[in-house]
């Protein structure tokens, strides 16, 4: 169904041979399966307007009723990381003493974090990603939802995510909890909630990860009808 104040216009896609989209899909998953979430960052600068592309990118993403319920922050100012830094290790420490379950600790315990995280200020920039739970009519100054906020921000950071590792750039989705802290010290409006902090940069030199591996195909995709393939 279209409606007459919001025309529909024609839209098609290439179509591929099939050992193309095989090639393409090999390729785009060998390429893929290297990101990693790294916590140590060279302080070399990134080209800002690297940084706006992927954002740029991450905009494409699909969102409830097409409401583009996101906003990024890109923080370079070594003053305003050196406060989110505070904040951030003020509340991860209550978090790694107090809100965190022993079980969760555990599962942690791989990735040796802990509640310090120089990252916030060795990084050369944060992208302070908010979800925008609802919007203000200029006019009337009504309130307007979004819908699927938290969906539609998801997707946007994995396209994020995934431009910045095209261009080896690497980033860490980092969730101080709770971070209602992003908001007042961006000065963010009434209406954006904190989604996640983004250290991103290059990796520093000597830079490790954990050896972690990932789920098999078979244990990720299910068919129906089941010997499907
Ligand atoms: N936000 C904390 C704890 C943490 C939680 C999960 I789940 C992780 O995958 C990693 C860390 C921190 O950043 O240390």
């Amino acid at each position: 169904m279209t409606s007459e104040d919001a025309p529909h216009i024609p839209y098609s896609l290439p179509r591929l041979s099939i050992e193309e989209m095989r090639q393409k899909m090999d390729t785009m998953y060998a390429h893929l399966s290297e990101r990693r979430s790294v916590r140590t960052f060279s302080p070399e600068p990134i080209p800002l307007d690297v940084l706006e592309r992927a954002i740029q990118i991450a905009g494409t993403a699909p969102s409830g009723a097409h409401k583009q319920p996101w906003s990024f922050c890109i923080v370079t100012d070594p003053e305003l990381r050196a406060r989110i830094r505070v904040a951030v290790e003020e509340e991860e420490l209550r978090s790694y003493t107090e809100r965190m379950s022993d079980r969760w600790l555990q599962d942690l315990s791989p990735l040796a974090t802990d509640h310090v995280k120089p990252f916030i200020e060795e990084a050369p920039a944060l992208i302070v990603v908010f979800r925008r739970v609802y919007e203000t009519d200029v006019e009337s100054g009504d309130r307007h939802p979004n819908y699927y906020v938290q969906e539609s921000c998801g997707i946007a950071v994995g396209l994020l995510l995934a431009a910045l590792h095209e261009v080896g750039i690497a980033a860490l989705t980092h969730t101080p909890s709770p971070m209602n802290f992003l908001g007042t010290l961006l000065g963010r409006p009434e209406n954006e909630r904190a989604f996640l902090n983004i250290p991103v940069g290059w990796p520093a030199n000597g830079t490790t990860v954990p050896h972690l591996s990932r789920k098999r195909l078979d244990e990720i995709c299910t068919h129906y009808p089941k010997g499907d393939k």
